[in-house]
């Protein structure tokens, strides 16, 4: 007679865990020359804030040198630090933004 095996039933399945994609920084760097409105303005147009989270962010670029503005999936990332530094370029101004992986 052929045995029959059960294999108890695990109470936690453990599944194939997909991995969170890896989160990128978009940091805006500060210059001596855009005028502290325009960067309002594009911080307000390209990340969707508020005026009073914008002048916050611009403030802090301006006083320290840079600040990060949000936190997106790469692709998101690279796309908005772009869109929002051409503006600047358009406008012929000097704004940059960059991005960096976080650790
Ligand atoms: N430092 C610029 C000025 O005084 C303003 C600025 C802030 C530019 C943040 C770039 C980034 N006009």
């Amino acid at each position: 007679m052929p045995q029959t095996v059960t294999t108890p039933t695990p109470e936690t399945k453990t599944r194939a865990k997909p991995e969170k994609p890896p989160l990128y920084k978009v940091i805006l760097l500060n210059d001596d020359f855009t005028p502290r409105e325009f960067v309002i303005a594009v911080l307000m147009a390209v990340f969707r804030m508020t005026e009073g989270e914008a002048l916050g962010v611009m403030l802090t670029a301006h006083r320290r040198g840079a600040c990060v503005v949000a936190v997106y999936t790469r692709e998101v990332a690279e796309e908005k630090a772009r869109r929002a530094t051409d503006k600047g370029r358009e406008a012929g101004y000097p704004l940059a933004f960059t991005t960096e992986k976080e650790v």
